[in-house]
C-alpha cells in the first residue's frame, strides 16, 4: 500500500476513535503518526527494510507495527475491526466545513444522527440548535454546509485524482500486451474537480488487460466489466468516499480518436464533430471516416490537422473559442511549469509555515527557481501567528543575512500576506508596508459580507499604493467552502486600474482566481502571478496546478509575472514601490 494511503487509513483510525470518546492522547498519536508517514524523508518501503523507520519520532511500538503490516499486507485487521462498528454514514459528516469528531460524537450521543440526512432532518425541525455546544449559528451553517457538499457531489480535487490514477496508469503501462496508455477526462484537461477518473490504453487485446485491473487490491467494487472497457469503484481519501475510474482499451489504430473523444469536454466534442460533418467526414471515437475511406491519424495532432485545426492543448477544449482560435492560427504557447523563474507567496515556521526561511529557499532553488517570496501572515491573524511589528523587522534581518550567504544567484524577497481588514484598510501602517518589497493582500475574515461591502473592501485594498498582488481572491476553498459574495469584475477592473497584480493560488485546495476570470483579467490588461500559498517545502510543487489554472486561462509565459529573469522581477517591483513613495508623497493627507 502506498504511503499516502497508509497515512489515510491512520487519521481514519484516529478519527473514528475520536468519534468513539476514546483518550484524546490516543486519538492524537494516530493523527501524528499520519502527519509524520507524509513528511517522511525517504521512501516508506525503503525505510522499513533498512531499519530506520523504527527510529523516526512521533511513531511508537503499536503504530509502527500497523504502518508494517498495511504497507506489507496492504490489510489492518483492527482498521477494518473500527469500520465495522462504525455507521458508514457518520463519517460522510466530517465532510462538512465546521463539523469535527466531537460534534458528531454529540450529534450522534444526543440525537442518534447517523447519516447527512438524518441530521439535516435534525437541522430543519431545529434539534441542534438546542443541543449543548451548538446554538442557532451554528445549525445554521451546518444546514448550509449539508447543501454545499450535496450539490458538489462525490467530485474529488485534482491531487486526489492524480495520487488514485498514479498507480492504476502504472500497472496498465506495466502490462506487456499494452502498447501506450493516457489519462483523460477532466484530468488530462486540468479541471478544478474531478468527477471520475478515465483511463484509455491500446493493446492488440485488451481483455486480459482489463482483467489485471479489476483485480487490483485497491478496487472496492466492479460495476461494469467487458473485453474493452471496466468500471470499478476505490477508495477516495475522505472517510467513506468511493470513486469512480472508467478504464477503456482500443487498437493502436484508434488510440488517437479515443483519446481525443474521452478527453473531452463533452461540448468541445460536438463542436468537433460538427466541423468533421461540415467537410463531409464522421468523427467518432474509433474513427474519422469519409465517404470511402478513413483517415489515419496516429497522435491527436493529426486528428486537429486532417480537419484543418492548429493543434489544441486538453486545457483549453471547453468549448470556448478555441476551435476559432485553432483555424486562425491563434492558440498560443501555453506557459509550462518549467517557465516559472519564481514565486511570492509563500509561508515559513515564522507564521503558520512548516519550514525554516532556509529550507524554503533551498526548496525554492531545487526545483530551478531563482527567487522564492516570503509572506509571511501579518499581526492581526493570530490564529496562524500572524507577525507583530518588531517580528517583521527581525524577518527582514535574517533575510538579509541568508541573501548576503546566497551571492547573486539566488534571492529571497521579503514580502507579507497582509490582512484586508473589514474596512479594507490593510493590517500594517504604510511606514511598515514601505519596508516589503512586495505585499500580498489577502481576506481571512469577515466572510459573509454582503456583496456591495465586500467588493468595496477589496477594491480600496487594492487602491493602496502598497499593494502589489491581490492573494486568493475568492475565499473558497474547493468542495469544502463557497466563495464569499464579491464582484470579480470591479475587482478585476481596479487591479487593472492600480496595476496590482492578482494571484493564481496553486494550492488544489483554492485554486483562485479562476480559469474563466484569469482570462477575462488578462484581456483587462491585468498580470497574473502563479503563487503556491505553500505551507512547507512539499508545497511549493503545488505550482504546477496554478500553472494548470493559468493554461486554462491561455496564457502564455509572457501573461504571467514570475516567468520574467530575476533582474527584470527586481527592478519590476523596485518600480511598484517608488509608485507607492511618489503617491504618498503627492497626497496631501500625508
Ligand atoms: P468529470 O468526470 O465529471 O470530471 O468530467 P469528464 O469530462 O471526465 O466526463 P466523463 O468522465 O463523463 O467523460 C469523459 C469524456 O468522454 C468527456 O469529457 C467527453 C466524453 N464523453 C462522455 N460522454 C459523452 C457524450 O455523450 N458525448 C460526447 N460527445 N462525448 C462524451
Ligand atoms: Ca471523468
Ligand atoms: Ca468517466
Ligand atoms: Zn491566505
Amino acid at each position: 500500500m502506498e504511503t499516502a494511503r497508509i497515512a489515510q487509513v491512520l487519521d481514519d483510525m484516529g478519527t473514528i476513535l475520536e468519534i468513539q470518546g476514546e483518550n484524546p492522547f490516543r486519538c492524537r498519536a494516530y493523527h501524528n503518526a499520519a502527519q509524520t508517514l507524509k513528511g517522511l524523508p525517504a521512501d516508506l518501503t525503503e525505510m522499513i527494510a533498512d531499519g530506520s523507520l523504527a527510529g523516526v519520532q512521533g511513531i511508537g511500538e503499536t503504530l509502527y507495527s500497523k504502518i508494517v503490516q498495511l504497507a506489507t499486507t496492504g490489510q489492518l485487521p483492527a482498521y477494518d475491526k473500527l469500520r465495522a462498528e462504525t455507521p458508514p454514514g457518520l463519517l460522510a459528516l466530517l465532510r462538512i466545513s465546521g463539523i469535527g469528531p466531537k460534534k458528531i460524537k454529540a450529534l450522534h450521543d444526543e440525537l442518534k444522527i447517523e447519516s447527512l440526512a438524518d441530521l439535516r432532518a435534525a437541522g430543519e425541525a431545529g434539534k441542534i440548535a438546542r443541543l449543548k455546544g451548538f446554538g442557532a449559528k451554528t445549525e445554521a451553517n451546518i444546514l448550509e454546509g449539508i447543501s454545499f457538499v450535496e450539490t458538489a457531489g462525490g467530485r474529488i480535487l485534482q491531487h486526489h485524482a492524480l495520487a488514485l490514477v498514479g498507480p492504476i496508469l502504472a500497472t496498465i503501462r506495466d502490462h506487456p500486451g499494452v502498447i501506450r496508455a493516457e489519462p483523460c477526462g477532466s484530468l488530462r484537461r486540468r479541471a478544478e474537480t474531478i468527477g471520475d477518473l478515465d483511463v484509455l490504453f491500446s493493446s492488440r487485446e485488451p481483455g486480459p488487460v482489463l482483467d489485471d485491473f479489476v483485480a487490483l487490491p485497491q478496487v472496492a467494487k466492479i460495476l461494469g466489466h467487458g473485453p474493452t472497457k471496466a468500471s470499478v469503484l476505490i477508495p477516495g481519501f475522505k472517510s467513506g468516499q468511493l470513486v469512480q475510474c472508467d478504464v477503456r482499451g482500443v487498437q493502436d489504430d484508434q488510440f488517437a480518436f479515443a483519446l481525443h473523444y474521452f478527453t473531452g469536454s463533452k461540448a468541445h466534442n460536438i463542436a468537433v464533430r460538427k466541423r468533421a460533418l461540415a467537410r463531409g467526414l464522421s468523427l467518432n471515437e474509433y474513427a474519422l471516416a469519409g465517404e470511402s475511406k478513413s483517415v489515419a491519424c496516429d497522435s491527436e495532432a493529426d486528428v486537429f490537422k486532417a480537419l484543418d485545426l492548429q493543434y489544441i492543448p486538453p486545457e483549453l477544449r471547453e468549448d470556448s473559442g478555441e476551435i476559432d482560435a485553432a483555424e486562425k492560427g491563434k492558440i498560443p504557447k501555453l506557459v509550462e511549469p518549467a517557465d516559472l523563474t519564481g514565486t511570492f507567496h509563500c509561508h515559513s515556521d515564522w507564521s503558520d509555515g512548516e519550514a525554516t526561511l532556509e529550507e524554503m529557499a533551498e526548496g525554492a532553488r531545487a526545483l530551478g527557481l531563482e527567487y522564492l517570496g516570503i509572506a509571511d501572515h501579518s499581526r492581526s491573524l493570530a490564529m496562524a501567528r500572524g507577525l507583530s511589528i518588531e517580528r517583521v523587522h527581525e524577518q527582514w534581518k535574517a533575510i538579509d543575512a541568508l541573501n548576503k550567504k546566497f551571492g547573486p544567484g539566488f534571492r529571497l524577497f521579503k514580502g507579507t500576506e497582509c490582512d484586508v481588514l473589514a474596512d479594507g484598510s490593510l493590517d500594517f501602517p504604510d511606514e511598515v508596508l514601505a519596508g516589503f518589497d512586495y505585499v500580498v493582500a489577502s481576506v481571512h475574515s469577515r466572510f459573509k459580507m454582503p456583496r456591495d461591502e465586500m467588493t468595496a473592501r477589496i477594491v480600496k485594498a487594492i487602491s493602496n499604493p502598497y499593494v502589489t498582488m491581490l492573494g486568493h481572491a475568492t475565499g473558497r476553498l474547493l468542495l469544502s467552502r463557497a466563495a464569499y459574495e464579491v464582484d470579480l469584475d470591479a475587482v478585476i477592473d481596479a487591479a487593472a486600474k492600480h496595476d496590482v497584480m492578482i494571484e493564481i493560488n496553486a494550492s488544489p485546495y483554492r485554486l483562485d482566481l479562476d480559469a474563466t476570470h484569469c482570462r477575462r483579467a488578462r484581456k483587462k490588461g491585468v498580470t497574473i502571478v502563479v503563487n503556491p500559498d505553500a505551507h512547507s517545502v512539499a508545497g511549493l510543487k503545488d505550482l504546477e496546478y496554478g500553472v494548470g489554472v493559468a493554461r486554462r486561462a491561455w496564457c502564455a509565459a509572457g501573461d504571467l509575472f514570475n516567468t520574467a529573469p530575476l533582474s527584470e522581477v527586481e527592478s519590476r517591483l523596485e518600480r511598484l514601490r517608488n509608485r507607492a513613495r511618489v503617491e504618498n508623497a503627492e497626497d496631501p493627507r500625508s
